[in-house]
């Protein structure tokens, strides 16, 4: 069966929103509206997984979900056109993710590296929900019959799981889907579209680590709310090494700082890293450093002040996520029908 296509992807109201988040996931997201309807979702229940030490309380989280709201805005995703609601607003999500916990098996999960990285060696102490964040993922995303998910590259491991449940739910429930007429599968194979030159962006302090929300050092990271000269200084101070940047892509190999500062240029100015390097092979970091920067300040600066202004207007960004949330809720009620009648569930 051929399935409509619709993108949906989301983003963690955990703070600190970076230009990993956004080179990895919003500026993708904002690409794909051209092609596609498209669903971009604040997965607050996401959030709720660590401790809550770490995600901040009810206060920090409702302002950390208006911030977001205002980041996809502000970066050009258009709210009217495209859906943009918080995920715990339409409850089909948890539902959903309930029907295909009794799909998932324990083993899939295990494998999870996310979890392991996040739970750390106190696993015992971690949360289920947690434990459970790829099932609720794979929930978001097809309670829409979502056929493409644009994420960063730490994302795939979750992407190939939700692929899983899907092809499981089919395959378990075939004949039931066959009798009530949606022919081979319910659930599409969703696609992950992982492409580009910045799909990990690396720490500014460290080439081998991820650039994250949580990375004690600010220095680490260039955060969407960062102005020019914060955005100037923390380039500056970026670890290089000492020689001058090379004339082939396959010159980064061994050499994680220069290859994520060259990523993040390439990606910033929607250029393959191959005619970067032929622009700026064999020059000093001292002068690519100053090119970088004049080029994530025009790109970055304006989508700060944007995010800044929308973020002064609680009431607009409520109603995006109020109205957002209606016609999401409308979308997944009808496959939460659907997938009733396909497991036995009586439904009124
Ligand atoms: N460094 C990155 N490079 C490219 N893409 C990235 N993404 C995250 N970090 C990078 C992508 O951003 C989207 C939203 O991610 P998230 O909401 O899961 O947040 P996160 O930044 O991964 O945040 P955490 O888990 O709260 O904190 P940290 O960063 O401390 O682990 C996703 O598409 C993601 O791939």
């Amino acid at each position: 069966m051929a399935f409509k296509e619709r993108v949906f992807s989301g983003v963690q109201p955990t703070g600190n929103l970076h230009l990993g988040n956004y080179l990895g996931a919003i500026k993708k997201f904002v690409a794909l509206q051209a092609q596609y309807d498209c669903i971009y979702c604040v997965v607050d229940l996401h959030a709720i997984t660590v401790p809550i030490n770490v995600w901040g309380g009810p206060k920090t989280l409702r302002e950390n979900i208006r911030e977001v709201t205002a980041a996809f805005i502000a970066a050009g995703i258009d709210p009217k056109k495209h859906i943009v609601f918080n995920q715990s607003q339409v409850s089909a999500h948890a539902e959903l993710a309930w029907i295909f916990n009794c799909v998932a098996r324990l083993g899939w999960l295990n494998r999870m590296t996310q979890f392991k990285e996040k739970a750390g060696k106190d696993r015992e102490n971690a949360s289920i929900g947690l434990y459970d964040y790829p099932v609720l993922m794979a929930a978001d995303i097809l309670v829409y019959r979502a056929t493409h998910v644009p994420v960063g590259d730490d994302q795939k491991q979750h992407l190939e799981l939700c692929r899983d449940i899907a092809q499981k739910f089919n395959n378990d429930f075939a004949s039931s889907i066959a009798e009530l007429g949606h022919g081979q599968a319910y659930f599409p194979l969703t696609e992950p579209i992982i492409q580009g030159p910045a799909t990990r962006v690396m720490s500014l302090r460290d080439g081998t680590k991820k650039m994250s929300k949580s990375d004690p050092s600010d220095y680490s990271r260039i955060n969407l709310t960062d102005d020019a000269d914060a955005i100037a200084q923390k380039v500056r101070k970026a670890k290089t090494d000492p020689e001058p940047l090379p004339s082939e892509e396959a010159g980064l190999a061994v050499r994680p700082e220069a290859d994520n500062l060259v990523g993040i240029y390439a990606a910033l100015a929607d250029r393959p890293k191959a005619e970067v390097l032929g622009e700026f092979g064999g020059a000093q970091f001292s002068t690519f450093k100053t090119a970088l920067v004049d080029l994530a300040v025009s790109q970055l600066a304006p989508i700060a002040a944007e995010m800044k202004r929308i973020g002064q207007d609680t009431a607009y960004i409520d109603s995006v996520l109020a109205e957002g949330s209606d016609r999401a809720e409308a979308v997944a009620a009808e496959t939460m029908k659907s997938v009733k009648d396909i497991v036995g569930l009586i439904r009124r």
